[in-house]
């Protein structure tokens, strides 16, 4: 019981979520009624009944049907402030947030929209309580690379608003070095680099993500671990991996909370960070996620402590204001 206190009073950072995957179902309808957006679920019930997946396809196809809702800057906000009042309520201190820029100018949505929207509810969050944040851009791994590169165009009036992009969607069959010249483009543009490796892909994804696209961090990376020389140099570089627990369950990666080898990653010397992917979706917000890992695994008061760290270690923090939390 006061393992569990210290694992919710703890401050972190919370480094994967993807905003459009904090819109839950009671939002969903309000938004959809607000904007005369017609669903193909009757009610918050029956659409919180197809959150049953089994593996990422069928969570993606899901979650883009969520995210139509969205229309104007102020559903942005919306959406954004609500994440942030979970995230307030669970001591988070720094958020580094994902959004799915295609997601939403694929739908006539304009980019502007979008990041405008959530920005302002970020800058709020920064004024009335301090917290601190950022938003990563996301490309869909699905799309081609040149859907990408007008991506990254369209965001250049915004430049001051992101502070890094990231791969996100399908992994399966769309390997990291399909992106590779629209992140050295984003690497010129002084832009952070993360990407999802190793979720549902093989540990290759991984080592491609490291060498092609040169991230800083890869989200997720659990299947590292089939691969030896990979891990060590992951944890040799101190390259961290963003693990979502409650998502890899509900995505089928590990069978049940008990079988997630978070463990075995943090005995194998990695920078590992718990955080909430889609909370909406997957059963809890970043506390929700380490309260349910630490019931079912021999996980103690040191591991917490050093997950808190990590999580600081592993932001995008300026140097000094890291400092204040390490
Ligand atoms: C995602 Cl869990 C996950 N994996 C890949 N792409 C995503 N987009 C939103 N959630
Ligand atoms: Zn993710």
């Amino acid at each position: 019981a006061a393992l569990r206190e210290t694992l919710k009073q703890m401050p972190k950072a919370e480094l994967h979520m993807h905003i459009e995957g904090s819109l839950e179902p009671e939002l969903i309808f309000a938004l959809a009624e607000r904007n005369q957006v017609k669903l193909n679920y009757a009610s918050v019930e029956e659409l919180r009944r197809a959150y049953a997946f089994t593996d990422l396809q069928s969570f993606l196809d899901i979650y883009y049907a969520g995210a139509s809702v969205l229309l104007k800057e102020q559903d942005f906000y919306d959406m954004t402030w609500a994440y942030l009042q979970h995230a307030r309520e669970d001591n988070v201190k720094h958020a580094e947030i994902f959004f799915d820029p295609q997601t939403h100018t694929d739908r006539g949505v304009p980019f502007g929209t979008a990041i405008n929207g959530i920005h302002r509810a970020l800058k709020d969050a920064r004024a009335e309580w301090g917290m601190s944040s950022a938003i990563i851009m996301c490309f869909l791994r699905h799309l081609s690379e040149e859907a990408a590169l007008e991506t990254l165009e369209q965001s250049m009036p915004y430049r001051d608003k992101i502070i890094g992009v990231g791969l996100d969607s399908s992994e399966r069959g769309h390997p990291p070095e399909k992106f590779a010249r629209v992140f050295a483009r984003c690497k010129e543009l002084g832009l952070r680099l993360v990407a999802h490796a190793g979720e549902e892909g093989p540990p290759e994804y991984i080592r491609t993500a490291l060498d092609l696209l040169k991230v800083e961090r890869i989200d997720h990376g659990v299947r590292c671990l089939e691969d030896p020389a990979l891990t060590q140099r992951l944890a040799r570089d101190k390259v961290p991996l963003t693990v979502c627990p409650l998502s890899n369950i509900k995505l089928r990666v590990f069978d049940k909370v008990g079988d997630h080898n978070l463990v075995k990653l943090l005995d194998a010397g990695l920078t590992v960070t718990v955080n909430s992917d889609d909370p909406a979706y997957f059963g809890g917000y970043v506390n929700e996620n380490f309260v349910q890992m630490f019931d079912a695994l021999p996980l103690d008061k040191n591991h917490a402590y050093r997950l808190a760290r990590n999580s600081f270690a592993a932001s995008f923090l300026d140097a000094q204001a890291k400092q204040k939390f390490l």
